[in-house]
């Protein structure tokens, strides 16, 4: 069993952490009947894409609330006041059974950067069933632009791990990752996504499942909450304007002070 140091120090060398046996059965039963919904479901998604359509908004919740991973994004974040950004299903299927281009989310997403993300592989990981690939200590790089990243520019290592549905991986929010088609014919893979960050932070992503923000542990440590529908790039020219009577008069002395 590893203590709280190994696996910090582990995870922060490379952000990047494989964690195999990491649910006891009754966690793997629990996953499991997710997986049986989205058989009943037919694989039902988000037009042509690889989200699942229903919220399982109570199956997201309840794993994001689970003592072990919560204990464990408390220690990898370093932050006892935690709120799950996002929390979504990733289907690949011959419905949708594309490439995944490397990139990393944080180009994606909003709110501050310092996000953990935590996969669970409901059908497994590998290579040749569209399983996820990823370069770990790709974060060093920072933030690149949106779009498939040039990894042939970069020095950089992957791997596509062998998983069982008891093994999780955690990254950081900057960490690259891909995934290729399936191989094996008839093979549906189901990954979960959840992304914790700080509660100082009220970014919240309202595009998949748990539309809403939602405090994990500890208290909210702000009162500003935002979400990504309402963060998205306004299409009009939208510069405050002098003539706008509703301009916020802030008095400037609030932010002056004199260096001589
Ligand atoms: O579904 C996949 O294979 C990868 C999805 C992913 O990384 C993303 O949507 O950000
Ligand atoms: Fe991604």
């Amino acid at each position: 069993m590893f203590n709280n140091n190994q696996f910090s120090d582990l995870f922060n060398k490379e952000k990047f952490l494989i964690i195999k046996k990491f649910f006891n059965d009754p966690e793997v039963s629990f996953i499991n009947k997710i997986k049986d919904q989205i058989y009943n479901d037919n694989f039902e998604r988000i037009e042509n894409t690889r989200f699942v359509i229903k919220s399982f908004d109570n199956e997201i919740l309840s794993l994001a609330k689970n003592k072990k991973i919560v204990d464990l994004v408390k220690i990898l974040l370093m932050h006892q006041d935690l709120s799950l950004y996002m929390g979504r299903i990733l289907i690949k299927d011959e419905k949708s059974n594309a490439n995944i281009t490397p990139h990393q989310d944080v180009a994606y997403f909003h709110g501050t950067p310092n996000k953990l993300n935590i996969f669970i592989f409901i059908t497994g990981n590998s290579l040749k069933n569209g399983g996820l690939s990823f370069a770990p200590n790709t974060s060093k790089y920072g933030l690149m632009p949106q779009g498939n990243i040039p990894v042939e520019n970069f020095q950089y290592n992957y791997l596509c791990p062998n998983l069982n549905n008891n093994d999780i991986i955690v990254s950081d929010f900057y960490t690259w990752h891909w995934s290729n088609k399936i191989i094996n014919s008839g093979h549906k893979r189901i990954i979960i996504q959840l992304t914790f960050q700080s509660s100082e932070c009220g970014s919240y992503s309202d595009l998949f499942s748990i539309n809403r923000p939602v405090l994990i542990s500890g208290e909210w440590k702000t009162k500003n909450f935002f979400s990504l529908k309402e963060s998205q790039p306004s299409n009009k020219d939208n510069t405050p304007q002098i003539s706008d009577k509703n301009l916020p008069n802030i008095d400037e002395i609030k932010y002056t002070i004199s260096y001589l």
